[in-house]
């Protein structure tokens, strides 16, 4: 018995250790599997932090499966081997529509099925992390180990139980006293952005890749290290099992880890017939880019397991899986040249200039560098070997140089004293990570930005003022400022290249039409640097008039929402700045206009703290304006839905928000709902 009242006798600890470790290890089944917390964060924190204080008091307490154990523990000298009792398979893979056509028929001739008979498969994402398989003994973790060469891994039992995704005990009954489960260890790719900017800030090593980041934690000797890298794991198949198969199929046979507290990755489905995983495919690459993970690819399954047993194997790998994989998403290609870029605010940014390389399914030959920063730590130089990436949509990037391979004649990155556009010096703000030309408006680069951004959808709208028709209208001298779009005549637009008398009419109407706004549009379409959207909408509600913007000084900005010191800054010196007045003036004399804005105090914001997402297409008004609305009323508009979305505003053919808002309990609101809140 302990002299210390505060501290409860052996009896009392032991049962409460029991009670912390059901509910530690259900709290975090909910957060990390289920991705479904029942309370908050704190409270997970001080049960926590409760059970360490008991440990502390009693080390006897201290159990393997404790969850103060995901911590790490002392570093090993070596890893030690693991033989696999079953071995860890490799798959075959596939590149084209045909090899899965193949694939289909080879296991239809292999299970002697009819000509014509669909089979029934399993889809599923193909991870690219690092292969681990777990054992379980009495439901408890007691091994987890690398793939190796498929018969040998390495123990990595000390690293693995830091993952706080896997369970270091079984919930629920019914699993196999020894039950082995394999899966992918990965690095989510928001918290690979996020470790890696830490580390960058504070000048340690950054990751390669999610990949090499999963890996490389992975192997680390001390554990500690590896507890404080973002791991998760998802699990796609059993190893050995001492009851044998855990039921007669693999997707029931995912449902059972499930229920164990094994996570498994929410995208797979049962398919049926090569069309069935032909279509899969095609879905998952175009969901690809939004997942926050790496995937290189589709694996098939036959999935009534007395099929796969019929079905066999050619050497290491089943005849009745395979993978199908995603063009590459890196590549590696010669770095001939960096130009600079100018952008609306003048900022330059380096543009590498690529021997053409098919990457991602498209030839890339261009590529963003970002800033100086970045050449500075991806060590780049002209004339490298460069790894270059294309993931979806993503615009392509220059991930990393490979200077093993430099040549002698390779040239550092040198940032250009003057604009490259016209000739103004360029400055870097102390501090800033970008460089920018100081030209302003007289600079061509940055008044034809300014000019596409003024006449964008979320701006003045301009229906059919693309880029091409900007840079064609600033090159020949037309225009010099937006004020100027509206001063163009019929006869100048239509002897523009590919114009003609009746589109030149279109954007002539187009234009007319546009000169009815919003307050909120008008601002962001100025282009003010740190201005969105959203910082737009607040000046409005919070000035009601242009001139009372225009005259705010920047301690007065500061008392707007969401407007700091530097963004103050920007505005106040915007509209200092004589051509800046001149411009918004310009356009006034033009006929700009807009309904007066009424002005809500803070009590007057009824969604003040309320996040929404909108989607599909409104009837009364466009996605933007609906934005607006929403965020005059003091709510938040995300571009995603999640758990902490107040609702989905929903218009006619919402797609994949609709259906995530509904799974996630999510209230779906519609038009009307916005109407009522607006008007
Ligand atoms: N999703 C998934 N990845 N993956 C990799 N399933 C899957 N299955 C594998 C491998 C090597 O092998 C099975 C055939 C057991």
């Amino acid at each position: 018995m302990s002299a210390d009242p505060s501290v409860p006798s052996l009896a009392v600890a032991q049962k409460r250790v029991t009670e912390l470790h059901q509910q530690l290890h259900h709290h975090a089944w909910r957060y990390y599997a289920l991705d479904d917390p029942e309370i908050p964060d704190a409270e997970y924190d001080r049960l926590f932090a409760e059970l360490q204080a008991i440990e502390q008091a009693y080390p006897a307490l201290l159990t393997d499966d404790s969850p103060s154990q995901r911590v790490g523990a002392a570093p090993l000298s070596a890893f030690e081997s693991v033989a696999h009792a079953v071995p860890m398979l490799s798959l075959n893979n596939a590149f084209a529509d045909e090899d899965i056509i193949a694939f289909d028929k080879r296991v239809a001739d292999g299970l002697e099925l009819t000509a014509g008979a669909a089979i029934n498969y399993f889809a599923e994402p193909k991870l690219d992390g690092l292969a681990v398989s777990l054992r379980y003994e009495q439901g408890q973790l007691v091994q987890a180990a690398t793939r190796g060469d498929g018969q040998t891994g390495e123990n990595i039992t000390a690293n693995v139980k830091t993952i706080a995704s896997v369970p270091l005990r079984l919930r629920g009954s019914g699993w196999p006293d020894v039950l082995e489960v394999r899966g992918e260890v990965y690095m989510p790719l928001r918290e690979f952005d996020a470790f890696n900017k830490q580390a960058a800030a504070a000048g340690e090593k950054t990751l390669v890749n999610p990949r090499n980041g999963a890996a490389g934690s992975l192997r680390q000797l001390d554990s500690r290290i590896t507890a404080a890298r973002p791991l998760a794991m998802y699990c796609y198949s059993v190893g050995e099992s001492s009851d044998g198969a855990i039921a007669a199929s693999h997707s029931e046979s995912l449902a059972r880890l499930q229920q164990w507290g094994l996570r498994v990755c929410p995208l797979g489905k049962a398919v049926s017939g090569a069309d069935g995983l032909l279509a899969y495919y095609q879905r998952l690459g175009q969901q690809r880019a939004s997942l926050d993970y790496d995937i290189d690819g589709v694996v098939y399954k036959v999935d009534d397991f007395l099929q796969q047993r019929e079905l066999g194997f050619v050497a290491r790998a089943p005849r009745w899986a395979i993978a199908h994989k995603f063009p590459a998403q890196e590549e590696l290609t010669e770095l001939v040249d960096v130009e600079f870029q100018v952008g609306r605010t003048g900022a330059l940014t380096p543009v590498a200039r690529l021997k053409p390389v098919f990457v991602g399914g498209v030839t890339v030959s261009n590529a963003t560098l970002h800033n100086m920063d970045e050449v500075t730590r991806k060590d780049i130089h002209i004339g490298d070997t460069v790894v270059v990436r294309r993931a979806g949509d993503v615009i392509p990037e220059v991930a990393r140089s490979l200077p093993d391979r430099r040549p002698a004649n390779a040239q550092p990155v040198a940032m250009p004293s003057a604009c490259p556009v016209c000739g103004s010096h360029v400055e870097r703000v102390e501090g800033e990570a970008v460089a920018r030309c100081t030209g302003g408006l007289v600079c061509a680069a940055q008044r034809k930005e300014a000019i596409k951004h003024f006449a964008s959808r979320k701006a003045l709208d301009v229906d059919g003022l693309g880029d091409k028709l900007v840079e064609q209208l600033v090159d020949d001298g037309l225009i010099e400022s937006p004020a100027d779009l509206f001063t163009l005549s019929l006869e100048q637009v239509s002897q523009l290249e590919r114009m003609a008398v009746k589109s030149g009419q279109n954007l002539i109407d187009a234009l007319e039409k546009a000169k009815q706004t919003s307050l909120p549009r008008f601002l962001f379409a100025l282009g003010i640097r740190e201005v969105g959207e959203a910082t737009a909408a607040a000046l409005a509600n919070h000035y009601g008039e242009l001139s009372a913007v225009m005259a705010a000084d920047e301690r007065s900005l500061q008392q707007v929402p969401d407007v700091g010191p530097v963004v103050a800054r920007h505005i106040a010196e915007f509209f200092a700045e004589p051509r800046n007045q001149a411009v918004v003036n310009a356009l006034l004399s033009q006929g700009l206009a807009w309904p007066p804005i009424e002005k809500r105090a803070p009590d007057e914001q009824p969604l003040l703290g309320k996040t929404y997402v909108i989607t599909g297409t409104l009837s009364s008004m466009s996605r933007s304006d609906a934005k607006a609305a929403l965020q005059a009323l003091g709510a938040k508009v995300s571009g995603s839905v999640s758990k902490k979305t107040d609702g989905l505003v929903a218009g006619e053919a919402a797609g994949s928000k609709l259906t995530k808002a509904e799974s996630l309990g999510v209230p779906v609101l519609d038009e009307a709902w916005l109407l009522a809140q607006t008007s």
